[in-house]
Order: structure tokens, then C-alpha cells, then sequence
């Protein structure tokens, strides 16, 4: 085979150690060929709907061995594949069906009956699973169309921004294979790794980092569809080497392993651990390494960016510090107008390099705005240490709010709260929370001749949008505190939340 795209690339770490298991399941496992077989399948019963170049392929999935390998298909006959968080509710699972113009939907059979009733019934939808009660494309000829171009959008990786509607970031494999290999570089990534991948594939850690990079590599990737601390220990038991998580995955471990003191040893056999998504706090990073003797390597990113900053696997891992750009990107701390800050002062991240994002889908002016002069402007507000690691300290906006590595428009909530009878108006803000990084907290002014609770709005949110938007706090204010504009003064609100063990590190 002739390597010469991305995609050939990908599939080429798939034919390079025949009989060797590249993807396990609780359902299968399977080798190169395997994977490439069933790609081939799914090739072919996407093939027969002729559809044209770059059309929209929304898929409902948990993950599983089909979804990787329908992924692949996907990219084998040019389309766009657009994963969807199976948390979604209605209007936010018919906003992405509607917004990326998708020309079919695949789901889960475990999915269906909850989900498929929420969104318009004229969209073409076929099940995944063999057995599934959709029903399911048929077989046809052998695919002829050529793979995706490396300028070719491959996947729209929906995310939230600061308002109340998710953007679809258009991501080349260019920039996913070329930022791996940039990881590979600083983290020694290899054929003979074992990845434990209990993170979920519709977002960039999981599956393009994840995923991508372990197809890439041909190495194993043990895939659970669930995150449970007991399986990622039983995978180290086996012959995994490297673990990636969000933060509040170690914490949900470090109580595993308090629990179960014995897996500490079982994970110390581990090569890598990695974390990001959101912020490790020290505590957590010092405990994992008292108890498994290893250090996890944190390392920061975004959808639109994909990995831009590291800690060295050989280095200093510095708690708290999220390291260095990733060889290929460039990145600058700014003031207010654009200006680099001095070495120290703190500052927004602006990132450039091939890494980036295409756009967004369809939002040329949201695409505008978030770029200057070629600087991509991520929100995030970082401070240097004087031999240059980056730190961050915190993000422009107080209405982007990350809980357990999930980002969260505030805005959506408070739209949503807003609609109950109850509710004249709502601020909702992030409070700091050892375990989520970030919990979901709610201001509400009552409509006259009403008492809003939590038992009541939490679960009115938890009905109209994903479970984990729901606010876990409430109190309710005679008015929001705002300024002479009008605007409501968030930070103000913050004490009301607080508890005394929340964490201050
Ligand atoms: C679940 N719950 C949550 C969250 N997840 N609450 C707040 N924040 C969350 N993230 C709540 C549910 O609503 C439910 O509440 C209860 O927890 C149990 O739900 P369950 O489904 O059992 O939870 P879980 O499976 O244990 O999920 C926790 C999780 C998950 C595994 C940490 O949140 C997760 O997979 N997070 C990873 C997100 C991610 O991959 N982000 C990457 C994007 P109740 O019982 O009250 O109903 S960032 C990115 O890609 C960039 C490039 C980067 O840098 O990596
Ligand atoms: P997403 O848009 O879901 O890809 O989330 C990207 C955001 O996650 C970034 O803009 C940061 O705010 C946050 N993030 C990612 N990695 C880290 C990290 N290591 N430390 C702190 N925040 C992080």
C-alpha cells in the first residue's frame, strides 16, 4: 500500500502487526484486519445510499468496536463523520442533526427508544448494533469513491461556546495524525503500547487523541463504553500500559484505590498516565503518585486546537503547570488588545500552528471572531513561570463552565430555567468542586406567588438538556446582582455556593 495521506496513514498502522489485537471490547476483539474488514462492511452499506462528497454522517453511538470501525468507513468514502453526545436531550440532539445538514443518523439500538423519539422523524436513521430494531442499511457493492483528502474536513466535533448553542468544529486528519505525531514525540507513544480507553468518542481527547492515536500506532486499545475504575484496573492486570482521563476520573480511581488498596501496585506497572480536559489539581497528582509511584503527565488542549501544551515525559511534570507548546505550535499570552504580555504577567493563550481547527461549520462569523492575525484566541487566561511552563489560571468568560472534562454554556442553562413557570430569572455559574472541577450552580428570582426548589429545577433541566447541566446547587436571591449596564455581576454570586471543603489549590 502507498502511504500518502492522512487516512493511509491511519490504516497503515492497522496492516502492520497481522494477528495482533488492535481494538478489544467486552464484545470482540479484533486485529488490523479485523478492524479494516468491518470497515469495509460499513464502507459498503454507506456506499449504496450514494451520497454526495463531504455529506454529514450523524452518529449516536456509545463506544464500541463498530463505531470505530464505521468511523473509518466514513472517512474511506469522503464524508464527514459527526459523533453526537449520547447525554444529549431533544432540542440539543435536533440542534446538531439540524445544524450539520446530516444526511443520516446511525444509533445504537440502546439508544434509540430513549433518544430517537426526541428528534424530527424525516431524518433517514439506521441502527448500528446487528439485531438493532432500527433498521439497517443494506449491503451493497464494494465502495469506489477515494478517501478523504488530508484539506478535507473529517469530523465535526460539536462544542459548547459562551452561548446557548453548540458549534461544530471542523477538524482535517492532517491536523489529527500531525498533532499525534507531535505527541508521539514527547510522550514515546508505540506499536507495543496497550491504551485503556474508558473516555467517551465524541469529544477531541477520546477520540481523536484516543482513538486516532492508537490507530495510528497500531497499538491496543482496550475500549470501554463506560468509565468504571474497577475495569481500567483489570486492564493494567492485563497488559495496559497507558491510561488517558479527565481529572475527575483520578479522583473517582484514588477512591477506587482506597477501597481496593492491592490495584495501586497493579497500576504502578502502567507506562503513562495522562490527564487533561480540565485542571489537575496538586492533590490529586501527589496522591496517584504516592499510592502507584507514578506522576501523571498533564497536558492541555481544545476542540479547536486539539493538544497544544505538555509537560515532558522525561522532565520535570510540574503540578499545576500544564508545560510547553507541542512541537509545531506556536502560542503567545496576550493583554486585552492583543499585545504579548511580559514573561509572568498573566494573559489569554492565543495558538497557531497546523493543528488548528478548519472553522466552524457553516459559522464564518464565529470563525472570524475567533481568530487574529492568524491566532486562534482560546479564553483561556495563562501565566508563565520564569523557565516558561504555562500555567492556567483561569478563562475570560464566567459563563464556560468545565465539569468533569465537559464544557458547559451557562447561558443554556439559564434559557432553560428561565422557562419554568417558577423562574423569572436565573444566572447559573461554575463553582470550584474537588471532584467534578466544577459543579453546576443556579441564582434564581422567583416569579411573585412562587418558591422554586432544586427537587423541581433540577430535574426541569435534566428533562430539556444532558443530565450532567443540571445544577447541583440552587438558591433563590430577591434580585441578581448587576452592574449600571444591566449585566448580572457572576463572580458576585460565587459565595453563595461555596462550601468549606471545596478545594483552594
Ligand atoms: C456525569 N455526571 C456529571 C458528569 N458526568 N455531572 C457533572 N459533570 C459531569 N461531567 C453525573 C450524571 O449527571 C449523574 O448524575 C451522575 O454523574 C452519574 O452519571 P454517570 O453517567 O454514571 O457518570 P459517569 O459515567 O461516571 O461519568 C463521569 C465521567 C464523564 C466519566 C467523568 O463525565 C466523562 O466521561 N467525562 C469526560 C468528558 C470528556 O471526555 N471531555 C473531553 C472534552 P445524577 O445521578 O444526579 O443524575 S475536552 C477536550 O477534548 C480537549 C481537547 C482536551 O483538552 O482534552
Ligand atoms: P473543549 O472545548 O471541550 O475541548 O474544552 C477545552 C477547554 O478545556 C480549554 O479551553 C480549557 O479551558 C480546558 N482544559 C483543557 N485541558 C486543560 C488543563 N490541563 N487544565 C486546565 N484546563 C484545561
Amino acid at each position: 500500500m502507498t502511504v500518502t495521506t492522512a487516512f493511509d496513514r491511519l490504516c497503515a498502522g492497522l496492516g502492520r502487526h497481522p494477528g495482533r489485537p488492535v481494538l478489544v471490547t467486552d464484545a470482540v476483539t479484533l486485529d488490523g484486519g479485523g478492524l479494516l474488514r468491518k470497515t469495509d462492511a460499513w464502507a459498503a452499506r454507506l456506499a449504496a445510499r450514494d451520497l454526495p462528497r463531504g455529506s454529514r454522517i450523524a452518529v449516536l453511538a456509545r463506544g464500541h468496536a463498530d463505531v470505530v470501525a464505521l468511523m473509518l468507513a466514513i472517512y474511506r468514502l469522503g464524508l464527514v463523520y459527526v459523533p453526537i453526545n449520547p447525554r444529549y436531550r431533544g432540542a440539543e440532539l435536533q440542534h446538531v442533526v439540524e445544524d450539520c445538514g446530516a444526511s443520516m443518523l446511525l444509533c445504537d439500538q440502546a439508544l434509540a427508544d430513549d433518544r430517537l423519539g426526541m428528534l424530527d422523524p424525516g431524518l433517514p436513521r439506521f441502527g448500528i448494533d446487528p439485531g438493532s430494531a432500527l433498521p439497517s442499511l443494506p449491503d451493497a457493492a464494494p465502495a469506489v469513491a477515494s478517501a478523504l483528502r488530508d484539506d478535507e474536513t473529517a469530523i465535526l466535533v460539536y462544542t459548547s461556546g459562551t452561548t446557548g448553542r453548540s458549534k461544530g468544529v471542523k477538524l482535517s486528519l492532517h491536523a489529527i495524525v500531525g498533532n499525534i505525531g507531535a505527541l508521539t514525540e514527547l510522550w514515546g507513544w508505540t506499536a507495543d503500547d496497550v491504551l485503556s480507553l474508558a473516555l467517551p468518542l465524541f469529544h477531541v481527547h477520546g477520540l481523536c487523541i484516543g482513538v486516532h492515536g492508537g490507530l495510528l500506532h497500531g497499538m491496543c486499545i482496550r475500549l470501554h463504553a463506560r468509565f468504571d475504575p474497577a475495569a481500567i484496573v483489570t486492564d493494567f492486570a492485563q497488559d495496559a500500559t497507558i491510561f488517558m482521563g479527565v481529572p475527575t476520573m483520578y479522583g473517582r480511581m484514588l477512591e477506587h484505590l482506597q477501597a481496593q488498596p492491592p490495584a495501586a501496585a497493579v497500576l504502578a506497572r502502567g507506562r503513562l498516565f495522562t490527564a487533561g480536559s480540565a485542571a489537575l489539581r496538586p492533590a490529586v497528582l501527589e496522591h496517584w503518585e504516592q499510592l502507584t509511584g507514578q506522576r501523571i503527565l498533564e497536558r492541555y488542549g481544545m476542540s479547536e486546537t486539539l493538544i497544544t501544551l505538555s509537560n515532558p515525559r522525561d522532565g520535570e511534570r510540574r503540578p499545576g503547570a500544564v508545560g510547553h507548546p507541542v512541537p509545531g505550535c506556536e502560542v503567545q499570552v496576550v493583554d486585552d488588545a492583543g499585545h504579548p504580555v511580559a514573561p509572568g504577567e498573566i494573559g489569554e493563550l492565543w495558538v497557531r500552528g497546523p493543528y488548528l481547527m478548519q472553522g466552524y461549520w457553516n459559522r464564518p462569523q464565529d470563525t472570524a471572531a475567533a481568530f487574529c492575525r492568524g491566532w486562534f484566541k482560546t479564553g483561556d487566561v495563562v501565566r508563565s513561570d520564569p523557565d516558561g511552563y504555562l500555567r492556567i489560571v483561569g478563562r475570560r468568560s464566567v459563563d464556560v463552565i468545565k465539569s468533569g472534562g465537559f464544557k458547559i454554556a451557562a447561558p443554556q442553562i439559564e434559557e432553560v430555567l428561565r422557562q419554568h413557570p417558577s423562574v423569572r430569572d436565573a444566572a447559573v455559574v461554575g463553582v470550584p468542586d474537588a471532584r467534578w472541577g466544577e459543579r453546576i450552580a443556579a441564582a434564581v428570582e422567583a416569579n411573585p406567588g412562587h418558591v422554586p426548589t432544586l427537587d423541581v429545577l433540577g430535574p426541569w433541566v435534566a428533562e430539556h438538556l444532558a443530565d450532567y447541566k443540571k445544577p447541583r446547587q440552587m438558591e433563590v436571591v430577591d434580585t441578581l446582582p448587576r452592574n449600571a449596564l444591566g449585566k448580572i455581576q457572576k463572580p458576585r454570586l460565587l459565595p453563595l455556593f461555596q462550601r468549606p471543603d471545596d478545594p483552594r489549590d
